[in-house]
């Protein structure tokens, strides 16, 4: 039946779940499978409509009615999503050993590497306040105005079940962006598993990394709790050829806790937990090292199915999350180098967000009605110290971050409607409300030193649309094209950041309470084919964005944020897989960035060359074997005349990757990463620092039995 329509849907398949067995609807929306006694997950799928999971349990000589209720497909956000699968048996989760490796393989995604920790994602050359990082739906701000502290470090690997990835401006519920949104979706505790345990640990030769890992989920039908732990410790890593990076070890450590109710009548309560601690990291790249960092995320959600009719769900989430965050550099010698000679500067950076997000989802017809509103409180403080190791010197003390309070509201609305059984629509629009200001009397007194106005308050509105029409080719084919308008609010670091050191170009940055916020203009037009044993996918795109923000040099050593007329950023991807032969797929995937400044005339700083992978995996139901490679071209596209960008040569990287059930409770997996021990860099490591050598890793889980 069409769940809105309440009509027969003719001719839906009825497929097994995991195999090729079924059967049809016939025109009347009518079914019949004769199986074995025994339970099954029936998948349901006809054309415009999302596909259905059903549990179905047969006994002798009955007969199991299925009434099921189809919903009208609408456009998905996300252009990717990598699933780690819920099922042991996908034996997805842990075949990485990183989120950061997870992340990367999306086609488009680059990452900032300033550490042989916690590296940071760009969508397509943008990133920080350009784009949306997000956890479950939470905004969370990193506390150290260096860029240590990426969101993306908060979730473990085992912890993390999706990725939500959005590489353009049409999914506007999560975050007000111009770049696209990455929402980390986290495992839940699972009502489906009433006891599940599972110990990992795990070691890396390139760095003496060693890891445990533990979860364990407990369920009834009433209450279903989850607890993980994960702990690393590392040493210095090696660059390719042998080279030992001093000074860039770290101990991580983080805790997860999950517990969902059923509170019954489509009623359900999440809380979760997520605790997460770092210590000793070493930055040789960059001034100092984070001597230690606290993290805390706090998550209430209460989800109501079907609750009147008409409407299909309605969500409400209150989150609230604490980082803290010390860095200094009294191991290094500060006598010697270049800037800020014969002096530390231990500094100290902690942000506090509380927010709320209430969504409601209509359903009538064609129609789909996602209504949001989205709101936080941000408070962010960052100081600093200037000890002189020299005698008669006094020390100083100055504010990055005079307490800045910010209040945001936004109010989503999320269209989707289906035209004809091959078209549809989806259109969002969203207005942002954003108010601003310093708290702190010394705060505000040193940006008024470089600003005429003594009011550092800033309001600012931003208005952003954007919509998708999709037509469906056959049963396997999609063309999609995007267009869409959005704008960005400076972030509270470009407003009022003071005295940010930026090794990337060498000065250091004043914030600007005066910005606009930023325009973009994008258009993106991509076609999919896609069936079980291959598919194929490209999209061509282009950014026009108006008002960039970008540092202007307003005096020796000095820049500030402005915004700059105009830069675009045009690209293309492509990604495919296919069956070559029984149980062996082979993928590849490759993503091309350009991006201008229009203003100076000059690439963009910081666009990934030409990247890509070819990758060749064989499974079975034991056995999981893998032969990566990892190519990227030179960089010659640089911003010279502003920044201290550097071109970078191409690599290519070669990683073999092997998990095996040794038994039914013990997994085995081994892999060497940069299998040829190549000494490179990527274009988006920070002062060129090498990317690793090769590395031989293994990992021994032990799991309880289904
Ligand atoms: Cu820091």
């Amino acid at each position: 039946m069409d769940a809105a329509m309440e009509a027969p849907v003719p001719f839906a398949n009825v497929r097994m779940h995991g195999t090729q067995r079924g059967t049809a609807c016939d025109s009347s929306g009518y079914f019949h499978l004769s199986l074995p006694p025994g339970s099954y997950r029936l998948v349901i799928s006809a054309l415009g409509y999302e596909p259905s999971v059903e549990e179905v349990r047969v006994s002798e000589k009955t007969v199991a009615v299925l009434n099921v209720s189809l919903t009208p497909a609408v456009i998905a956000f996300p252009d990717e999503i990598v699933v780690y699968g819920r099922n042991r048996g996908d034996a997805e989760s842990g075949w990485l050993n990183a989120t950061e490796d997870v992340i990367r393989n999306v086609a488009g995604i680059s990452m900032i590497r300033r550490a042989n920790f916690a590296l940071e994602p760009t969508i397509r050359g943008m990133d920080a306040g350009r784009i949306g990082v997000v956890i479950d739906g939470m905004k969370i701000f990193g506390a150290c105005v260096d860029r240590m502290d990426p969101v993306t470090a908060y979730v473990e690997v085992e912890n993390l079940e999706k990725l939500e990835v959005s590489k353009n401006s049409l999914d506007l519920t999560k975050a007000a962006n111009i770049g696209g949104t990455l929402n980390m979706v986290t495992h839940k505790a699972d009502f489906t598993r009433p006891f599940l345990a599972q110990s990992e640990i795990g070691y890396e030769t390139v760095s003496g990394l060693r890891r445990y890992r533990g979860i364990v989920n407990y369920a009834d039908s009433l209450i279903a709790l989850r607890a993980t732990v994960s702990l690393k410790k590392s040493g210095d890593f090696r660059a390719g050829g042998g080279q030992v990076i001093t000074g860039s070890g770290f101990a991580k450590n983080n805790y997860k806790m999950d517990m969902s109710l059923n509170l019954g009548a489509g009623q359900r309560m999440e809380f979760s937990f997520i605790g997460d601690n770092a210590s000793n990291i070493g930055y040789p790249v960059l001034l100092m090292d984070a001597t230690t960092t606290k993290s805390q995320i706090y998550r209430l959600e209460h989800h109501w199915m079907n609750p009147f009719r008409g409407v299909k769900s309605f969500r409400s989430m209150v989150y609230f999350n604490r980082i803290d965050h010390w860095m200094d550099d009294y191991d290094r010698d500060v006598t010697v180098r270049p800037v800020m000679r014969n002096m530390y500067m231990p500094m100290f950076g902690k942000t506090r967000t509380a927010g709320v997000n209430e969504e409601i989802s209509l359903v009538t017809g064609g129609h789909r009605l996602n209504l949001i509103l989205d709101f936080y409180r941000l408070t962010a403080f960052a100081d600093m110290k200037m000890v002189s190791v020299l005698p008669g010197v006094s020390d100083a003390y100055l504010l990055n971050l005079g307490d800045v309070l910010l209040y945001n509201t936004a109010a989503v609305v999320d269209y989707s409607r289906l035209l004809t059984d091959r078209l549809r629509l989806r259109t969002n629009l969203r207005i942002d409300y954003s108010d601003r200001d310093l708290r702190n009397e010394f705060g505000r007194r040193q940006l008024e030193a470089f600003w005429e106005t003594g009011d550092m308050r800033q309001t600012l509105t931003s208005f952003s649309f954007s919509s998708a029409i999709e037509y469906r080719i056959g049963d396997y084919g999609a063309v999609q094209l995007v267009v869409a308008r959005s704008e960005r609010i400076p972030s509270h670091i470009e407003n009022y950041g003071f005295f940010l050191y930026n090794v990337t170009d060498g000065y250091f940055y004043t914030g600007n309470p005066l910005l606009k916020p930023e325009t973009s203009y994008q258009a993106e037009l991509s076609m999919d084919y896609s069936r079980p044993e291959h598919d194929f996918r490209i999209n061509v795109y282009y950014n026009n964005i108006r008002n960039y923000i970008s540092g202007v040099i307003q005096s020796e050593e000095f820049k500030t944020f402005a915004n700059i007329t105009s830069a675009f950023i045009t690209g293309v991807e492509v990604k495919g897989s296919m069956d070559v032969a029984r149980g062996l797929r082979m993928h590849v995937s490759a993503a091309y960035t350009y991006g201008q400044n229009r203003e100076l005339n000059e690439p963009l700083p910081l666009i990934p060359p030409l990247e890509g992978g070819l990758g060749i995996q064989w499974s079975s139901d034991r056995f999981r074997f893998a032969i990566e490679s990892r190519f990227a071209s030179a960089q010659n596209r640089i911003a010279s005349r502003t920044t201290l960008e550097d071109r970078t040569a191409g690599f290519i990287l070669l990683n073999l990757r092997g998990r095996f059930r040794a038994w039914d409770f013990l997994d085995i997996k081994l892999g060497v990463e940069n299998l040829l021990d190549h000494y490179y860099n990527e274009h988006l490591s920070v002062n060129n620092l090498p990317g690793r050598g090769r590395n031989a890793y293994f990992g021994l889980n032990v799991h309880s039995v289904e």
